[in-house]
């Protein structure tokens, strides 16, 4: 709330028809928490509980008159509260939350989540997440102190924001001319978010105007513009630059960072500490087809998308179909001749109504105007799309399917799946079997069904399934000799994900390079962001902290971020000069990584994916729920690290 409650509420009262217009438009999990929080009375709860089967709106089947009899309370409580002028009600009881919750999701949400979500709500106005000094700062050398940020999207602004807070000197070097990364970049036709944007947005600035519940790119790209705009980040951004390399310089205890600028002429400049959130799907991939440069016509990846190119009456040929291509196909499919979609393996995709609908306008009403209304749907996203299934993407070894599921939860979302697209193709059985995947769901990223196997039955597309051989001036030829003429070709391929950080060359002490170290599919780091022989060196977005069971990758980065803050915050006020996570804490880390996703999904042997590298290893993803990774990030422990307070002393005594 940014309101204070008082004044919240009065406004809520002011006029009853719009308030009742607008409730009855709203969410009824997160209006019955409102209304228990107001008023204190759980019985509520006990009523609603058997008609909330799960935490997405349309698993809730409430009956109309239990509905109406919530909003006519919430009236007559948000009225009660208006005429006595009375403060917020204290904050629920431990077990009166426990309650609450779990009947909000429709699943029993265990004790060890309420610190958490605690902090992810934030009901009152406390930034949770922001750190604090712990010293009085004008009395520490923070002005002779910088940092250098790479990267403007989402993972390094809010790095920016957190630097400002604390008044550490940073500057922020980006390659594009505008911040957004990855939501700059990517303007193809439907790209959108999949995460439910309530929930895939700061927590400490919520955004209560989303018009969709899964927003188009463009308002993605709005929203982290204001939030540049609001925190005034743009001073510190150098935008137009690439930084190119990042060398430890031993005699100084920081970092030399090179750029080159738009004109080519290259740059450098100094840090104690230096910051990397270059992403992980920066770098398109593209495919090696024989032939693919001698193609004449137009073609262009996802992330690099050509709206020069009319595609309209033109056979355009699209290679790919993961989340991208899953966006972009049914987008553009309307308006082509023909679409030729060339699929290598099919990928699981759930329906979820949600995904094509706009907010109403009573529910951004009562996002705005309701206490506690935006927190708590915050909550019910936040379970909705993370931690609610994790259990389910272990292996039982007992399982009698072990090549298409991994469990008797896993395989009924596959047959629920199944069924789905059976329905979606009219009871296509050749297409059907060309659409279901043969390893488990989840073993890739799961994709929200945008309309793409409607897509798959029109007129003018076909899905091709067979290998390709090579691209010729004006066509495709597969192994089997086919050749398919096209105008146009998109490549939905994907990113270059485990060749991380590349291609910034990156020296640490002793002459070590990140490319050696990890080769360019085995990135390692402790908790995703340390790396030994790189002192004062932070990754956001790094090894294994891609989120593919779901949430948020920005809850990620706020964790990361906090971490990071308090480790700059401990350099500055115990005068460290250098910071390295112990190679042996590192190497637990990693052994813990890999053991924790021996028996999961995303190394199942028949997985091929971008998450792991050839030997079968998670690089890219976590393995972690999402309550896991925030514990072990809340709080910066310096016992992990070598701190080194002046280059001729011997290290700190951890
Ligand atoms: P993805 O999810 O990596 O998808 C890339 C797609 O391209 C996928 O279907 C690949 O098939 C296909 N691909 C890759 N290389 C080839 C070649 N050589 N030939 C044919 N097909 C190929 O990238 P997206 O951009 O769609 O999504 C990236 C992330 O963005 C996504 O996870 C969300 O987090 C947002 P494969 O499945 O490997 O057989």
């Amino acid at each position: 709330m940014t309101t204070d409650f008082k004044t919240m509420v009065r406004a809520a009262v002011r006029d009853e028809a719009q308030l009742r217009a607008a409730l009855a438009e709203s969410d009824i999990a997160p209006m019955l928490m409102v209304l228990v929080q107001l008023g204190g009375d759980l019985s509520l709860l006990d009523e609603a509980a058997p008609h909330i089967q799960g935490p997405w709106s349309f698993l809730q089947t409430v009956p109309e008159a239990l509905k109406q009899k919530i909003r006519d309370r919430l009236v007559d409580t948000l009225q009660a509260y208006a005429r006595s002028g009375r403060d917020a009600p204290p904050r629920p009881s431990t077990e009166a939350l426990l309650r609450m919750m779990s009947v909000g999701v429709g699943q029993p949400v265990p004790a060890e989540y309420i610190p958490l979500l605690l902090e992810e709500m934030h009901f009152g106005d406390e930034d949770t997440r922001a750190v604090h000094w712990q010293r009085d700062p004008t009395a520490l050398p923070v002005e002779d102190f910088k940092v250098i940020v790479i990267g403007a999207g989402l993972g390094g602004l809010c790095a920016a924001i957190r630097l400002k807070q604390l008044g550490i000197p940073f500057e922020v070097l980006e390659k594009n001319a505008d911040v957004g990364g990855t939501w700059l970049e990517n303007a193809y036709p439907g790209c959108a978010v999949d995460t439910p944007n309530h929930f895939y947005s700061y927590s400490f600035h919520v955004n209560n105007r989303w018009t969709r519940h899964f927003s188009r790119r463009d308002e993605i790209l709005a929203y982290i513009r204001e939030v540049v705009r609001f925190y005034d980040l743009a001073p510190h951004i150098r935008f137009n630059v690439e930084a190119t390399s990042a060398e430890f310089d031993a005699a100084r205890d920081g970092w030399r960072v090179g750029w080159r600028d738009a004109q080519g002429r290259t740059h450098s400049a100094q840090c104690n500490a230096l910051i990397t959130a270059v992403g992980q799907l920066n770098r398109p991939a593209f495919p090696k087809i024989p032939g693919l440069d001698t193609f004449k016509g137009p073609a262009f990846h996802t992330a690099e998308w050509d709206a020069s190119v009319d595609l309209k009456g033109k056979r355009v040929a699209m290679i790919g179909t993961g989340a991208s291509g899953m966006q972009a196909g049914p987008s553009i499919a309307p308006d082509v001749a023909h679409l030729r979609v060339f699929q290598r393996s099919p990928h699981w995709a759930v329906n979820n109504p949600n995904y094509h609908l706009p907010v109403t306008k009573g529910h951004i009403w009562s996002l705005e105007h309701l206490p506690y209304y935006s927190n708590w749907l915050r909550f019910q996203l936040f379970w909705a799309s993370s931690d609610g299934f994790h259990a389910s993407l272990h292996v039982d070894p007992a399982w009698k399917h072990p090549e298409q599921s991994l469990n008797e939860t896993n395989h009924r979302m596959r047959e629920m799946i199944v069924e789905y697209v059976r329905g979606e193709l009219g009871g296509d059985e050749a297409l059907l079997a060309k659409c279901i995947p043969n390893y488990p769901p989840y073993g890739k990223r799961m994709l929200r069904d945008n309309h793409w196997y409607r897509m798959l039955k029109r007129d003018n597309v076909t899905l091709e399934t067979d290998p390709i051989s090579h691209v010729t001036e004006n066509a495709i030829v597969m192994k089997d000799g086919t050749v398919h003429p096209v105008d146009v070709i998109v490549y939905a391929t994907g990113f270059q994900a485990s060749r991380m950080l590349w291609p910034l060359e990156i020296t640490g002490r002793d002459g070590h390079t990140i490319r050696d170290d990890w080769g360019d599919d085995d990135p390692r780091a402790y908790l995703g962001m340390s790396v030994p022989h790189y002192p004062n060196l932070f990754l956001l977005y790094g090894p294994n902290t891609n989120l593919a069971h779901g949430g948020s990758i920005i809850f990620h980065t706020e964790c990361q971020v906090r971490y990071i803050m308090q480790a700059l915050r401990g350099m500055l006020e115990n005068g460290w000069r250098t910071l390295e996570v112990r190679p042996d804490v590192h190497d637990d880390y990693n052994a813990r990584v890999d053991a924790k996703a021996r028996d999961m999904v995303w190394t199942h042997p028949g997985v091929k994916s971008w998450y792991k590298n050839d030997r079968n290893r998670l690089t890219v993803t976590s393995p972690w729920r999402l309550l896991d990774y925030w514990a072990m990030t809340r709080t910066f422990d310096a016992g992990e690290f070598v701190a080194v307070h002046a280059r001729d002393e011997a290290p700190a005594a951890q």
